[in-house]
């Protein structure tokens, strides 16, 4: 069991006083939250959906608290300790919520992966992580995971990574692996798992959007987290009568904290899970379970909004809906109101911390039309040019951002290009702030690619690609799509070109998220002259994405 601490003063003294002053950080832990959350609201209805085994769940406070509790005790007996680090990568199923929370009640590190990530996302993640656990789910969308698990588990044997890592699988058919229902078996009676772990201690591990060649990890802290949801779910106006359906990926930070599963439970609300996303599905459980707020990215949204006339599904219920993720257009952002019932409320966050949102109360044209303002008065942010000045008032330059709940380090240290002196950190989006307060992203600094809110690392995708016989040299970048926002393209010197779909299929064997693969290939023999001197990989990726456009 090796301990990954993080860094002393990972918030600075004199800043970690002031946010304590503040009354922002507190004592609470993410341990406690579900034996607190049930002694508040014992019986509401806290998690509504599916298992594993497709089977309709319903869970009250109270029984998530005994439901996680048995879980920790039966991980504890499987050797899982306080500290250790344990991925999970679940679908939108009830047990993911069990999973997470009896986690945190042993004061375990859970590192968040997706249902799209492959093996060579997750032998990164439990390399990276020095991770001692994986827990996943047996087959979910036409997809073996143990296969998947298998696959990582010799991968990681290659590269001399040791001890292995326990699989845990949550399906009856587990194969060599564990299965989830065998590790609850193996709690211990009248056990009550509950670890003290420091509150401004690291809580979990988030994935990074990613810049570079293998996507870093985000350390967030109890302190820090919490706090940003005591103030995400005041926004969002959540309650004990909010129902949230959960149709994003489960794991990702806007799923989790804007205001997300854990902003609904800590007021004494419902989640209620949802495994499909797409309209006819998500409608009728909104129907059925009378929900009141529902988070999306663009292409969903607007995916809605085509879809509402055909789908003959009682929607009344629905108060507030959150886009976020990508830029969501403001034609689109009017339609909200008039044709779904609800009220847009746009969300600019970040996996790194700072959230901003538009709040409910906004005038329609605010709320159509930016991207919102931070969520915590403790949140500072300079907008500033390349060379690193603050730009004139209502300019538009590159967000900076510190505060009580936006990392000062990735794990594993603090890179000069992210993060400066005193201790901003670089988001890589160039906003423009209003003179009301209010950000609207302009567009993109970092060598990313937003595919509807799914982030791609340009330099990632690049290194699979170029591990071809027959690729030279590429430039992977993103081309503007109506409904995605942005594809990716991959511009690709060969000599001898193989085809799109042989590229493609590469990529895929190599063992990465779908979303990943290019959706678009380009073939030349040379880069073409930028025109500037000596050309920077950055630089190239612009001129490349202009002149595809
Ligand atoms: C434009 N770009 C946006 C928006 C995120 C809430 C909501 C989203 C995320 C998220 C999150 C955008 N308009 N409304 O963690 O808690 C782009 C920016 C940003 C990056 C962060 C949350 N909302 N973005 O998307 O870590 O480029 O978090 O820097 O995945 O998404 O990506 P991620």
């Amino acid at each position: 069991h090796s301990n990954l601490e993080l860094p002393k003063e990972f918030y600075p003294h004199e800043f970690a006083e002031k946010y304590r002053a503040a009354g922002y950080w507190t004592d609470a832990t993410f341990a406690e939250f579900i034996p607190d959350a049930a002694k508040r609201f014992g019986d509401s209805e806290a998690v509504v959906g599916r298992d594993h085994r497709g089977q309709d769940v319903r869970y009250t406070y109270a029984e998530l608290d005994v439901e996680t509790a048995v879980l920790a005790s039966g991980l504890a007996a499987h050797d899982i300790r306080r500290g250790d680090r344990v991925l999970v990568q679940l679908p939108n199923i009830t047990d993911y919520a069990v999973v997470v929370f009896a986690l945190f009640r042993l004061g375990a590190i859970p590192v968040f992966c997706l249902p799209a990530h492959r093996e060579s996302e997750i032998e990164h993640f439990i390399a990276t992580a020095k991770a001692s656990a994986f827990i996943t789910v047996g087959e979910f969308g036409g997809f073996d995971h143990r296969a998947l698990a298998r696959k990582v588990l010799s991968g990681l044997a290659e590269r001399g990574e040791a001890p292995r890592p326990l699989v845990i699988v949550a399906d009856e058919g587990a194969g060599e692996f564990v299965s989830l229902g065998a590790v609850r078996d193996s709690a211990v009676m009248g056990e009550k798992e509950q670890a003290e772990p420091d509150p401004e201690g690291l809580a979990f591990l988030q994935l990074s959007g990613g810049t570079t060649g293998t996507p870093k990890l985000i350390p967030r802290t109890h302190a820090d987290y919490l706090y940003s949801i005591r103030e995400q779910s005041a926004v969002a106006g959540c309650s004990g009568e909010t129902r949230m359906l959960v149709v994003l990926p489960a794991a990702h930070n806007f799923t989790m904290s804007s205001p997300g599963i854990i902003g609904v439970l800590m007021h004494g609300g419902t989640v209620v899970f949802c495994t499909d996303p797409t309209p006819t599905a998500a409608f009728s459980a909104i129907e059925a379970e009378r929900c009141t707020m529902v988070s999306l990215v663009p292409p969903l949204a607007l995916t809605w909004l085509a879809t509402r006339g055909m789908i003959d599904k009682d929607l009344s219920s629905l108060q507030v809906m959150q886009v976020g993720g990508a830029k969501f257009p403001e034609v689109a952002a009017r339609r909200i109101g008039p044709e779904l019932g609800a009220t847009v409320q746009q969300v600019f966050g970040m996996a790194e911390g700072l959230c901003n949102f538009t709040r409910l109360d906004d005038p329609e044209d605010l709320r159509a039309s930016t991207q919102g303002h931070p969520v915590s008065p403790g949140d500072e942010i300079e907008i500033r040019n390349d060379a690193g000045e603050l730009v004139s008032p209502g300019e538009r330059g590159n967000l900076w951002t510190r505060g009580p709940y936006t990392i000062r380090g990735y794990l594993g240290g603090v890179d000069a290009e992210s993060f400066d002196d005193r201790g901003f950190y670089c988001s890589g989006d160039i906003v423009r702030r209003r003179s009301n307060g209010y950000l609207v992203v302009e567009g993109r600094a970092k060598d990313q690619i937003n595919r509807g809110g799914e982030k791609i690392s340009a330099e990632e995708i690049e290194n699979h690609l170029l591990a071809h016989p027959d690729v030279a040299d590429v430039a992977l970048v993103a081309v503007p799509d109506k409904f995605l926002g942005e594809r990716s393209c991959a511009y690709v010197i060969s000599p001898a070109p193989p085809s799109a779909e042989q590229l493609k299929s590469f990529v895929r064997e190599r063992g990465v998220a779908e979303y990943k693969v290019p959706d678009r290939f380009e073939f030349a023999d040379a880069f073409p002259p930028t025109g500037v001197g000596k050309t920077s990989r950055r630089e190239l990726r612009r001129y490349l994405a202009d002149l595809l456009d």
